[in-house]
């Protein structure tokens, strides 16, 4: 099939990070495709609930099989479809509140199973979708619908919730950098394991960072946003930490570990040495 979903009526604002996310993740499972020759059906993407999680809709070109599931329960759903059917490359696609609010607790089971999907996370610093409430990766002190004398919570911040879980794979990009983040996902895709590319994507209508994470010379801001240098050894735990203690936001793949097991060779093993029931064996194990 070749054509978005025509029934879902939901437009991105202009301006909204989430165009450059999609254009990035079409452009990832098109270079899949033609190095693999891997069928584009043949990808799932499993989305969240919110602005970013409607991406599942409006992909453009040849359709990846797609689930827009419950809020926040993505992995879970990610973790059913490689059960069924480990051959099939899962993406998720999720916001920060989906991902990283009522999500959140299934991030450190997913990383410990080292589960081979790909997550894309949206972060706008905000809840987009229900109209500009607060989410973990608000800034303290922001003024929102749910916060309206300042967010009292601290940040959260993502790349170290990541690293500190296990999650095998951990990458930052900016949405508006097109090339550079369809590379990363392609990267994270291949990751025999648990990869997150955590995507910095602007809120025009209600957290708009644009300027922050560029910087202006104009107006003396400087960018939040920075390159990882090139010499950063990413199967390094501790250079990471230290990536991330030098404050701003780093870009870039911060973490690799390709030397964990991942969930499937952990089912294999499993499976060998379990006793294998026909299903009526299986029910009659059940009964009283
Ligand atoms: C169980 C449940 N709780 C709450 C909601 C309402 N809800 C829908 S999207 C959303 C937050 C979306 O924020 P985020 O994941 O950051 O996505 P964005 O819209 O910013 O891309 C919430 C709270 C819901 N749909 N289901
Ligand atoms: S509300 Fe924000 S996140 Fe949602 S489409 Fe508009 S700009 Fe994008
Ligand atoms: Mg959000």
């Amino acid at each position: 099939m070749s054509v978005n979903n025509p029934e879902y009526d939901f437009k991105w604002c202009p301006g909204c990070g989430d165009f450059g996310v999609r254009r990035a993740l079409e452009s990832a499972i098109q270079k899949r495709h033609a190095a693999t020759g891997i069928a584009v059906a043949n990808n799932v993407v499993v989305a969240g609930i919110g602005c970013s999680g409607n991406m599942v809709h409006l992909l453009e070109g040849d359709q990846p099989f797609g689930i827009h599931g419950v809020h926040g329960r993505t992995l879970p759903i990610a973790m059913g479809v490689k059960m069924a059917n480990p051959e099939l490359n899962v993406v998720v696609v999720a916001g920060d509140g989906d991902f990283l609010s009522i999500g959140f607790e299934h991030i450190g089971p997913q990383a410990g199973r080292n589960l081979n999907v790909c997550a894309v996370v949206m972060d706008n610093g905000v809840y987009g979708l229900t109209k500009g409430q607060s989410s973990p990766t608000s800034e303290t002190g922001m003024i929102t619908s749910s916060t309206p004398y300042g967010k009292i919570e601290e940040k959260t911040n993502p790349l170290s919730l990541y690293l500190t879980l296990g999650v095998s794979y951990v990458a930052s990009a900016m949405s508006s950098k097109v090339k550079s983040l369809a590379n990363t996902i392609v990267e994270a895709m291949e990751h025999p394991g648990f990869s997150i590319v955590h995507v910095q994507s602007p809120c025009t209508t209600y957290n708009d960072t644009y300027e922050l994470l560029k910087g202006s010379v104009k107006k003396g801001i400087e960018p939040l946003a920075w390159p990882i240098p090139e010499g950063h050894d990413s199967a390094d735990i501790k250079a990471a930490t230290e990536l991330l203690n030098r404050g701003g936001i780093p870009l870039g793949v911060l973490y690799k570990d390709t030397t964990r097991p991942d969930f499937q060779s952990r089912i294999d093993a499993v499976t060998k040495i379990s006793d294998s029931k026909s299903t009526e064996e299986l029910l009659a194990s059940f009964a009283i």
